[in-house]
Protein backbone atom coordinates (compact mmCIF):
# COMPACT_ATOMS: atom_id res chain seq x y z
CA UNK A 1 0.00 0.00 0.00
CA UNK A 2 1.24 3.67 -0.84
CA UNK A 3 1.73 5.59 2.15
CA UNK A 4 0.30 8.96 0.61
CA UNK A 5 -2.06 7.67 -1.22
CA UNK A 6 -3.50 4.30 -0.06
CA UNK A 7 -3.31 2.83 -3.14
CA UNK A 8 -2.35 -0.95 -3.23
CA UNK A 9 1.14 -2.68 -4.37
CA UNK A 10 1.02 -4.93 -6.79
CA UNK A 11 3.31 -7.80 -7.49
CA UNK A 12 6.80 -5.49 -8.51
CA UNK A 13 8.59 -7.40 -11.25
CA UNK A 14 12.32 -6.46 -12.49
CA UNK A 15 13.17 -6.89 -16.39
CA UNK A 16 10.46 -9.39 -16.14
CA UNK A 17 11.38 -11.25 -13.24
CA UNK A 18 8.43 -11.52 -10.20
CA UNK A 19 10.20 -9.83 -6.65
CA UNK A 20 9.47 -12.51 -4.33
CA UNK A 21 10.53 -11.74 -0.75
CA UNK A 22 11.98 -15.05 0.19
CA UNK A 23 15.56 -14.03 -0.29
CA UNK A 24 18.56 -13.41 1.68
CA UNK A 25 18.66 -9.95 2.68
CA UNK A 26 16.78 -8.80 5.89
CA UNK A 27 13.93 -8.00 4.06
CA UNK A 28 11.10 -5.86 6.07
CA UNK A 29 9.39 -5.19 3.43
CA UNK A 30 8.08 -1.53 2.82
CA UNK A 31 5.32 -2.27 2.53
CA UNK A 32 2.18 -2.08 5.11
CA UNK A 33 0.26 -4.90 5.71
CA UNK A 34 -2.94 -5.83 3.75
CA UNK A 35 -5.55 -4.85 7.26
CA UNK A 36 -4.05 -1.71 6.78
CA UNK A 37 -7.11 -0.87 4.25
CA UNK A 38 -9.55 -1.83 7.35
CA UNK A 39 -12.08 0.95 7.67
CA UNK A 40 -12.13 1.99 11.13
CA UNK A 41 -8.12 1.84 11.70
CA UNK A 42 -7.38 4.82 14.03
CA UNK A 43 -5.57 7.67 13.02
CA UNK A 44 -2.46 6.83 15.18
CA UNK A 45 -2.00 3.34 13.60
CA UNK A 46 -1.90 4.78 9.97
CA UNK A 47 0.45 6.98 10.76
CA UNK A 48 2.85 4.57 12.46
CA UNK A 49 2.13 2.27 9.60
CA UNK A 50 3.35 5.10 7.52
CA UNK A 51 6.77 6.03 9.79
CA UNK A 52 7.71 2.50 9.87
CA UNK A 53 7.22 2.18 5.65
CA UNK A 54 9.43 5.58 5.60
CA UNK A 55 11.71 4.53 7.47
CA UNK A 56 12.69 1.63 6.34
CA UNK A 57 12.30 3.15 2.65
CA UNK A 58 15.26 5.57 3.86
CA UNK A 59 17.61 2.86 5.29
CA UNK A 60 17.34 1.31 1.61
CA UNK A 61 17.98 4.66 0.25
CA UNK A 62 20.90 5.18 2.57
CA UNK A 63 21.88 1.95 1.07
CA UNK A 64 21.61 2.80 -2.55
CA UNK A 65 23.37 6.18 -1.77
CA UNK A 66 26.58 4.49 -0.18
CA UNK A 67 26.72 2.31 -3.21
CA UNK A 68 26.75 5.41 -5.26
CA UNK A 69 29.11 7.21 -3.71
CA UNK A 70 31.46 4.35 -3.52
CA UNK A 71 31.44 4.09 -7.74
CA UNK A 72 30.95 7.77 -8.09
CA UNK A 73 28.03 7.63 -9.57
CA UNK A 74 25.59 10.79 -9.86
CA UNK A 75 22.21 9.57 -9.77
CA UNK A 76 19.09 11.30 -10.17
CA UNK A 77 15.68 10.82 -9.86
CA UNK A 78 13.18 11.91 -12.86
CA UNK A 79 9.71 12.66 -11.11
CA UNK A 80 6.40 14.03 -13.75
CA UNK A 81 2.96 13.49 -14.28
CA UNK A 82 2.52 10.71 -16.91
CA UNK A 83 3.82 11.70 -20.34
CA UNK A 84 5.90 14.99 -19.83
CA UNK A 85 8.13 13.80 -22.27
CA UNK A 86 10.71 11.77 -19.18
CA UNK A 87 11.33 9.16 -21.72
CA UNK A 88 11.96 11.07 -24.67
CA UNK A 89 14.29 13.96 -23.14
CA UNK A 90 16.40 10.65 -21.65
CA UNK A 91 16.91 9.34 -25.21
CA UNK A 92 17.87 12.85 -26.93
CA UNK A 93 20.44 12.80 -23.33
CA UNK A 94 21.77 10.21 -23.97
CA UNK A 95 22.11 10.22 -27.50
CA UNK A 96 23.82 13.87 -26.95
CA UNK A 97 26.42 12.31 -24.23
CA UNK A 98 28.04 9.93 -26.63
CA UNK A 99 31.39 9.76 -25.76
CA UNK A 100 31.00 13.00 -23.11
CA UNK A 101 29.85 10.68 -20.19
CA UNK A 102 28.29 7.31 -19.91
CA UNK A 103 24.36 7.35 -18.58
CA UNK A 104 22.48 3.86 -17.56
CA UNK A 105 18.95 3.97 -16.85
CA UNK A 106 16.29 2.14 -14.52
CA UNK A 107 12.61 2.56 -15.96
CA UNK A 108 9.24 2.66 -13.51
CA UNK A 109 6.03 2.23 -14.91
CA UNK A 110 3.39 0.06 -13.77
CA UNK A 111 2.85 -2.34 -16.87
CA UNK A 112 5.07 -3.32 -19.83
CA UNK A 113 8.88 -2.70 -20.91
CA UNK A 114 8.68 -0.19 -23.97
CA UNK A 115 10.60 2.56 -22.23
CA UNK A 116 13.75 0.37 -21.48
CA UNK A 117 13.42 -0.85 -24.85
CA UNK A 118 13.32 2.79 -26.32
CA UNK A 119 16.75 3.44 -23.95
CA UNK A 120 18.35 0.62 -24.94
CA UNK A 121 17.93 1.07 -28.74
CA UNK A 122 20.69 3.87 -27.91
CA UNK A 123 22.74 1.18 -26.76
CA UNK A 124 22.78 1.98 -22.98
CA UNK A 125 21.93 -0.41 -20.80
CA UNK A 126 18.62 0.30 -18.70
CA UNK A 127 16.43 -2.24 -16.06
CA UNK A 128 12.83 -2.04 -16.23
CA UNK A 129 10.54 -1.83 -12.61
CA UNK A 130 7.29 -2.85 -13.23
CA UNK A 131 5.30 -1.67 -9.94
CA UNK A 132 2.15 -3.67 -10.53
CA UNK A 133 -0.59 -1.43 -8.94
CA UNK A 134 2.28 0.65 -7.25
CA UNK A 135 2.30 4.13 -8.22
CA UNK A 136 5.74 5.02 -7.55
CA UNK A 137 9.48 3.71 -7.22
CA UNK A 138 10.76 2.79 -3.82
CA UNK A 139 14.62 2.62 -2.68
CA UNK A 140 14.32 -0.81 -2.07
CA UNK A 141 13.23 -1.94 -5.73
CA UNK A 142 16.19 -0.06 -6.83
CA UNK A 143 18.56 -1.65 -4.54
CA UNK A 144 17.18 -4.53 -6.80
CA UNK A 145 17.79 -3.02 -9.69
CA UNK A 146 21.13 -1.53 -9.35
CA UNK A 147 22.38 -5.01 -8.82
CA UNK A 148 21.26 -5.80 -12.02
CA UNK A 149 22.39 -3.38 -14.13
CA UNK A 150 26.60 -2.56 -14.98
CA UNK A 151 27.36 1.37 -14.62
CA UNK A 152 31.22 2.25 -15.18
CA UNK A 153 32.37 4.02 -12.47
CA UNK A 154 31.99 7.69 -13.06
CA UNK A 155 28.97 7.30 -14.89
CA UNK A 156 25.45 8.61 -14.53
CA UNK A 157 22.15 6.84 -13.59
CA UNK A 158 18.80 8.09 -14.07
CA UNK A 159 16.03 6.51 -12.52
CA UNK A 160 13.00 7.21 -14.23
CA UNK A 161 10.14 7.13 -11.82
CA UNK A 162 6.55 6.18 -12.64
CA UNK A 163 4.55 9.03 -13.72
CA UNK A 164 2.60 10.52 -10.84
CA UNK A 165 3.30 14.29 -9.21
CA UNK A 166 2.32 12.97 -5.65
CA UNK A 167 4.05 9.75 -4.26
CA UNK A 168 7.20 9.74 -5.60
CA UNK A 169 8.05 12.94 -3.85
CA UNK A 170 8.07 11.11 -0.59
CA UNK A 171 10.02 7.81 -1.21
CA UNK A 172 14.36 8.93 -1.25
CA UNK A 173 15.41 6.12 -3.70
CA UNK A 174 19.00 7.42 -2.70
CA UNK A 175 19.13 10.04 -5.27
CA UNK A 176 21.34 12.99 -5.52
CA UNK A 177 18.87 15.16 -6.72
CA UNK A 178 14.92 14.91 -8.05
CA UNK A 179 14.50 16.40 -11.24
CA UNK A 180 11.16 17.06 -11.98
CA UNK A 181 9.61 17.87 -15.59
CA UNK A 182 6.97 20.07 -16.16
CA UNK A 183 5.84 20.20 -19.70
CA UNK A 184 3.98 23.26 -21.21
CA UNK A 185 0.46 21.36 -22.10
CA UNK A 186 -0.10 20.65 -18.27
CA UNK A 187 -0.87 23.89 -17.20
CA UNK A 188 1.52 26.89 -15.20
CA UNK A 189 -0.20 25.73 -11.83
CA UNK A 190 1.19 22.48 -11.04
CA UNK A 191 3.81 23.90 -8.63
CA UNK A 192 1.26 25.06 -6.32
CA UNK A 193 -1.19 22.08 -7.22
CA UNK A 194 1.45 19.43 -6.09
CA UNK A 195 3.67 21.41 -3.79
CA UNK A 196 5.43 18.47 -2.14
CA UNK A 197 7.42 17.39 -5.31
CA UNK A 198 8.50 21.00 -6.41
CA UNK A 199 9.46 20.94 -2.74
CA UNK A 200 11.64 18.08 -3.27
CA UNK A 201 13.46 18.43 -6.50
CA UNK A 202 16.35 20.37 -7.40
CA UNK A 203 15.83 21.24 -10.58
CA UNK A 204 12.77 22.01 -12.86
CA UNK A 205 13.06 21.35 -16.46
CA UNK A 206 10.01 22.66 -18.38
CA UNK A 207 9.72 20.61 -21.31
CA UNK A 208 8.02 20.56 -25.21
CA UNK A 209 8.94 24.30 -25.36
CA UNK A 210 8.64 23.85 -29.15
CA UNK A 211 5.10 24.26 -28.49
CA UNK A 212 4.50 27.38 -26.76
CA UNK A 213 3.84 29.19 -29.89
CA UNK A 214 0.51 27.18 -29.83
CA UNK A 215 -0.42 27.84 -26.44
CA UNK A 216 -0.88 29.89 -23.57
CA UNK A 217 0.97 28.58 -21.47
CA UNK A 218 3.15 31.29 -19.70
CA UNK A 219 6.34 30.39 -18.80
CA UNK A 220 7.45 32.85 -16.05
CA UNK A 221 4.26 32.67 -14.26
CA UNK A 222 5.13 28.37 -14.39
CA UNK A 223 8.81 29.60 -12.33
CA UNK A 224 7.31 31.90 -10.19
CA UNK A 225 4.87 29.25 -9.11
CA UNK A 226 7.51 26.93 -8.68
CA UNK A 227 9.91 29.40 -6.50
CA UNK A 228 7.01 30.65 -4.11
CA UNK A 229 7.52 26.67 -3.09
CA UNK A 230 11.20 26.14 -3.61
CA UNK A 231 13.07 29.41 -4.02
CA UNK A 232 16.46 27.52 -4.44
CA UNK A 233 14.92 25.38 -7.39
CA UNK A 234 16.84 25.92 -10.33
CA UNK A 235 14.66 26.00 -13.79
CA UNK A 236 16.10 24.63 -17.64
CA UNK A 237 13.53 25.42 -20.92
CA UNK A 238 14.36 22.39 -22.80
CA UNK A 239 12.51 20.36 -25.92
CA UNK A 240 13.44 17.10 -26.28
CA UNK A 241 12.15 17.32 -29.51
CA UNK A 242 13.97 20.24 -30.99
CA UNK A 243 16.78 20.33 -28.98
CA UNK A 244 16.32 23.61 -27.50
CA UNK A 245 17.66 24.22 -23.90
CA UNK A 246 19.62 20.64 -24.10
CA UNK A 247 23.10 21.92 -23.76
CA UNK A 248 22.19 23.60 -20.37
CA UNK A 249 20.58 20.25 -18.90
CA UNK A 250 23.82 18.84 -19.73
CA UNK A 251 25.93 21.10 -18.77
CA UNK A 252 23.91 21.05 -15.38
CA UNK A 253 24.26 16.97 -15.59
CA UNK A 254 28.22 17.21 -16.39
CA UNK A 255 28.81 19.82 -13.43
CA UNK A 256 27.16 17.53 -11.13
CA UNK A 257 28.67 14.08 -12.42
CA UNK A 258 32.31 16.19 -11.87
N1 LIG B 1 6.41 18.58 -28.89
C1 LIG B 1 7.10 17.86 -28.01
N2 LIG B 1 6.71 16.62 -27.71
C2 LIG B 1 7.44 15.91 -26.80
C3 LIG B 1 8.61 16.44 -26.18
N3 LIG B 1 9.09 15.51 -25.34
C4 LIG B 1 8.27 14.44 -25.43
N4 LIG B 1 7.26 14.68 -26.32
C5 LIG B 1 6.16 13.78 -26.68
O1 LIG B 1 5.36 13.57 -25.52
C6 LIG B 1 4.85 12.24 -25.50
C7 LIG B 1 5.22 11.55 -24.19
O2 LIG B 1 6.63 11.41 -24.13
P1 LIG B 1 7.36 10.35 -23.22
O3 LIG B 1 8.81 10.59 -23.38
O4 LIG B 1 6.85 8.98 -23.46
O5 LIG B 1 6.88 10.86 -21.77
P2 LIG B 1 7.03 10.16 -20.32
O6 LIG B 1 5.74 9.48 -20.05
O7 LIG B 1 7.25 11.32 -19.39
O8 LIG B 1 8.20 9.24 -20.39
C8 LIG B 1 5.42 11.54 -26.72
O9 LIG B 1 4.46 11.56 -27.73
C9 LIG B 1 6.63 12.40 -27.07
O10 LIG B 1 6.94 12.36 -28.44
C10 LIG B 1 9.00 17.77 -26.54
O11 LIG B 1 9.99 18.34 -26.05
N5 LIG B 1 8.22 18.43 -27.45
MG1 LIG C 1 8.43 7.23 -19.89
ZN1 LIG D 1 0.50 6.38 -4.14
ZN1 LIG E 1 13.91 -7.58 -1.86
Amino acid sequence: MCTTCGCGDGETSIDGAVHVNEHDHPHGHAYAPAHAHVPGMSQKRMVSIEQNILAKNDAYARENRRLFAERGIFALNLVSSPGSGKTTLLVKTIEMLKNRLEVSVIEGDQQTSQDAERIRATGASAIQINTGRGCHLDAHMVGHALGKLDMAKGSVLMIENVGNLVCPAAFDLGEAHKVVILSVTEGEDKPIKYPDMFRAADLMLVNKCDLLPYLSFDVDCAIAYARRVNPGIAVIRTSATSGAGMEDWLAWLERGAA
